[in-house]
C-alpha cells in the first residue's frame, strides 16, 4: 500500500528525526539538470543537519516514502510522463500504475500516512490572483487544515495573491509562524509587508509550538502548521523587480490560455526565463535553507519528552 525505504522505516520506528521532501518541484518546478542536483542536495542538507530525508512520490502506482537515487533521476528526467499529483490525483495514479510527483498537498498526505510530521518545500500553493474569477485555490491550503504535518517553506509562491492566501489560512485555522521574522516572506523576496500572528527564532520554539498544536489537550487541532523562512539575504530579489516579472508572466499565461495544474509550472518557467535564471538561483537557495531548518526542527522534536 505504502512503501517506505528501509532507512526511513527504521528511523520512523525508532523515533529519529525524519524530514519529508516533495517531488513536484523536481518534476515540474525546476528544469533538468538543476532539478536533479537540488533533489540530491536537499537530501544531503537534511543528513548534514542530523536527520533522515524521505523524498516522496508514486512509483509505478506505489506511494513511496524515501525515493532511491535512480527514482529521483527518473523523476528529474521524466518530464510530462511523470504526472503532477495533488490530493485528488493519488487514487487514479495508484490504480493505473503510473509514476507521479507529489505536490505539497499529496506529499503531506503520504508523509502523515508514514508517520512523518515535518516536511520541507520551497513555496506552497495558495490563492491565485484571479481566484475570484477562476476559483483557483491550491489544494495545499485545504490539506494544511486537515493533515498533521509541519510544512517548512518560504511562504506561498509570489505569483499568488499573498494577502488572500493568508486570509484563507486564517479561515482554515492553520497557524502560520515566521522563522526569525514577523512577516510573511514573499518567496523570491524577504518581505511582503504582511504581518504574521506568530514568530519563532529557534528550532526548540518551533518544536514547542508544533507540539502544542498537535497535542495540547485544550487546543489540539487535526491539521498542520506552516513555518515561513525568508529566502537568504545574499540571493533574495527586490520585490519591485519580482512584481514586474510576475505581471509579464501572468500576461503570458493568460494569452496562452493556461488553466488548472499547468498554471504554477508555466509561471515558474516564465519567471525563470524573464529573470535569466536568477529566480532559479533563489529557489534553489531557499530550498536548501528550508531543508536545513526542517531538519533542525525535526531533531528538536525527537529530543522532546512529549
Ligand atoms: N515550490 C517550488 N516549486 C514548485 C512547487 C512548490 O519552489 O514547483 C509546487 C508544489 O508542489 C506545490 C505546487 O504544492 O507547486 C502547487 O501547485 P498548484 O498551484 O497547482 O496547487
Ligand atoms: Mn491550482
Amino acid at each position: 500500500m505504502l512503501r517506505l525505504s528501509e532507512e526511513v522505516a527504521a528511523a520512523v520506528e525508532e523515533g529519529q528525526a525524519v524530514v519529508a521532501l516533495e517531488s513536484t518541484l523536481i518534476s515540474h518546478g525546476l528544469p533538468y539538470p538543476q532539478n536533479l542536483e537540488i533533489a540530491l542536495a536537499l537530501e544531503a542538507e537534511v543528513r548534514a543537519a542530523g536527520a533522515v530525508p524521505a523524498t516522496i512520490g508514486v512509483v509505478g502506482g506505489t506511494p513511496t516514502v524515501g525515493l532511491a537515487p535512480a527514482e529521483l533521476e527518473r523523476f528529474a528526467t521524466g518530464g510530462a510522463a511523470v504526472r503532477k499529483l495533488s490530493r485528488r490525483d493519488l487514487a487514479a495514479c495508484i490504480v493505473q500504475g503510473a509514476n507521479g510527483a507529489t505536490t505539497v498537498a499529496a506529499t503531506m498526505a503520504l508523509a502523515a500516512a508514514a508517520g512523518i510530521t515535518v516536511f520541507a518545500t520551497g513555496g506552497i500553493g495558495g490563492v491565485h490572483r484571479d481566484a475570484a474569477r477562476t476559483w483557483d485555490v491550491s489544494a495545499d491550503l485545504i490539506e494544511l487544515a486537515r493533515t498533521p504535518v509541519l510544512v517548512v517553506c518560504a511562504g506561498a509562491k509570489a505569483i499568488l495573491d499573498l494577502p488572500a492566501t493568508l486570509e484563507y489560512l486564517e479561515s482554515l485555522g492553520v497557524p502560520v509562524v515566521g522563522y526569525g521574522t514577523a512577516e510573511f516572506p514573499a518567496f523570491y523576496s524577504r518581505s511582503s509587508g504582511l504581518p504574521l500572528p506568530a514568530r519563532a527564532d529557534h528550532p526548540e520554539e518551533v518544536a514547542a509550538l508544533w507540539t502544542a498544536q498537535r497535542l495540547h489537550s485544550a487546543v489540539a487541532a487535526p491539521g498542520g502548521m506552516l513555518l515561513c523562512v525568508p529566502p537568504p539575504h545574499e540571493v533574495a530579489l527586490p520585490s519591485a523587480t519580482v512584481e514586474a516579472t510576475i505581471s509579464r508572466a501572468l500576461a503570458r499565461a493568460e494569452a496562452a490560455g493556461v488553466r488548472g495544474p499547468a498554471v504554477t509550472p508555466f509561471l515558474l518557467a516564465a519567471i525563470a526565463e524573464e529573470t535569466g535564471g536568477e529566480s532559479i538561483a533563489v529557489n534553489v537557495a531557499l530550498l536548501r535553507q528550508n531543508a536545513r531548518v526542517a531538519a533542525r526542527v525535526a531533531r528538536a522534536l525527537a529530543a522532546r519528552p512529549w
